[in-house]
């Protein structure tokens, strides 16, 4: 159940545990910033009925598996780190009434409260044993199964795990521990072909975060998707130093269908690169963008602001410099996500101002810079440079921009995005929530006093 697509979410997912009594529901949390949400899950699930069993999995459980357990009494069971064999085997246990500390990468309270671990699971060696993922069980046709783009119906899939740089503040390389996993070129094929043939999908976001660690898996999605001629579109993330390793792939991945890379290029000075161990310099940068739009590639930067020695100056500069290149990009708050490096040094300087881990999604301030410590401060300097950019004359004209894609990109932005802006100066109201999202507590409230008050009380 995929309760981000329910009109009412609350009350369905109440409705289906009344209705199915599961034995066992787990749960995912893919965000920090949601681990409220999954929490309130549990304690829905719980109240509707007492005898299902929880267990949770994601990211951030895994990272704080005793914090989340003991923050949420109505969890029973934390997966920590990859799901697909450790669920299968909890679930073989739990059917046969084993004993499940002999699952490895489970987390739990025993009897007398004490937090136990049964050590780490092994990665899944080959990624190509996996089955390609069961879209017939998702609701593809649902409106929100998509991707912002033009007269195309989108998707995001994924056929990568992990990276092999350590970045301080990448959860994904915290979490894969510093490996790359990557399923054959082949196999990747076989599942677009799926879903242009089966649910007429066209363009694509690969999530992988980092698509071509190895030049040969770019050599042969290249060769596949040529070979097919399936005519989609893809928008993949890389990293600055491989578009330089692989300029001669750049035609051939275009050919294939790719219109855009997008790169974490995080800042405009190489101290912060350092600083957060980027391990690729500002000149490497600026030729990874020059090299894409010779290709004639778009140019899509993840960038990183609310850096510790920061002025105003180094925002201006920011701005100016990245509003040269790229043709688009992803405006994000350096965030200390539980379980980096990152997270760990900022807890030990005492930098971290904020602990509702609901602003931990990179639009929020949590931690202050040396020379704003105001988080509400920082969130309006965010937001500044968010409108200044897009009210530029150069991007307003990208909305009649030749190429639909960036079009379509831009009249989304400066429409919905700085409406939405707008609406959350004027009246506070959220700026990126989907319309069917409704708050636990609203639903409790809303629900009335057929929950047990002790669980009422425990809502995030
Ligand atoms: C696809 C994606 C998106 C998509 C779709 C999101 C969605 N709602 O489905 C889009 C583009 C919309 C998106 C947006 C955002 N995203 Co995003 N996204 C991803 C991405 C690339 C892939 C997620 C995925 O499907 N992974 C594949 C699955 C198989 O991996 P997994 O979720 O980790 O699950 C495995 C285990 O964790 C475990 N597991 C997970 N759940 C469960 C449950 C149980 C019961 C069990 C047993 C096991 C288990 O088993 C799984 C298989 O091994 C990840 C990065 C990544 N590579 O994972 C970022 C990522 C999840 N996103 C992230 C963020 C921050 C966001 C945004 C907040 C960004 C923003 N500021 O707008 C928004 C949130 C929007 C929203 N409301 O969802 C972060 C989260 C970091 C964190 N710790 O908080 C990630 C990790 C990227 C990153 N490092 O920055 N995202
Ligand atoms: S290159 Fe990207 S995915 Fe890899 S560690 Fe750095 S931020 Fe994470």
């Amino acid at each position: 159940m995929d309760c981000t697509l329910n009109e009412n979410p609350w009350r369905d997912l109440e409705e289906k545990i009344r209705r199915e009594k599961p034995d066992v529901v787990g749960i995912s949390v893919i965000c920090t910033a949601f681990i409220y949400d999954g929490m309130n899950a549990a304690y829905l699930i719980k109240a509707a009925n007492p005898k299902t069993m929880i267990i949770m999995g994601g990211e951030h459980p895994s990272f704080m598996a005793e914090e989340t357990l003991r923050d949420c009494p109505a969890i029973d069971y934390i997966c920590v780190g990859e799901g697909e064999v450790t669920l299968t085997e909890f679930l073989r246990r739990v059917e046969k009434k084993e004993d499940l500390s002999k699952v490895l990468g489970l987390a739990y309270l025993n009897e007398k409260r004490e937090f136990v671990y049964t050590g780490d699971r092994p990665f899944i060696r080959d990624l190509d044993s996996l089955p390609i993922p069961a879209y017939h069980l998702a609701k593809m046709e649902h409106p929100f199964v998509t991707l912002p783009s033009e007269g195309k119906r989108g998707l995001v899939i994924n056929f990568s795990r992990g990276c092999l740089w350590d970045c301080t503040f990448c959860s994904e390389s915290a979490f894969y521990k510093k490996t790359w996993r990557r399923r054959s070129p082949k196999l990747i094929a076989d599942e677009l072909q799926l879903l242009k043939e089966k649910y007429n999908r066209d363009i694509f976001y690969v999530g992988d975060n980092t698509f071509n660690v190895v030049r040969e898996q770019g050599i042969g999605f290249i060769e596949e998707m040529l070979k097919r001629k399936t005519k989609q579109h893809f928008w993949l993330q890389s990293r600055a130093d491989l578009i330089l390793r692989d300029e001669d792939l750049l035609d051939g991945y275009r050919e294939a269908g790719v219109y855009q890379f997008m790169m974490g290029l995080e800042y405009h000075s190489d101290a912060v690169l350092k600083d957060i161990k980027k391990r690729h310099t500002v000149e490497q940068a600026i030729k990874a963008m020059e090299l894409l739009k010779k290709h004639k590639l778009m140019v899509m930067a993840t960038l990183l602001i609310g850096h510790w020695n920061e002025t105003e100056k180094d925002r201006n500069d920011f701005f100016k410099f990245f509003g040269k290149y790229v043709d688009h990009f992803g405006l994000n708050l350096i965030t200390p996500l539980p379980g980096t490096p990152l997270f760990y040094q900022m807890k030990e300087l005492g930098r971290i101002k904020d602990w509702d881990y609901r602003n931990y999604d990179y639009l929020h301030a949590v931690m202050s810079v040396k020379e704003v410590d105001d988080l509400e401060q920082l969130n309006l300097i965010y937001r500044d440079i968010m409108r200044r950019y897009y009210w530029r004359p150069r991007e307003m004209l990208k909305i009649f921009s030749p190429n639909p894609i960036l079009r379509h990109h831009h009249r989304y932005y400066i429409t919905k995005v700085a409406f939405n802006i707008m609406m959350h100066e004027i009246f506070g109201t959220p700026i990126w929530v989907q319309p069917n999202y409704q708050e636990y507590k609203d639903y409790l409230a809303e629900r009335g006093e057929v929950l047990p008050k002790e669980l009422m009380a425990l809502a995030k």
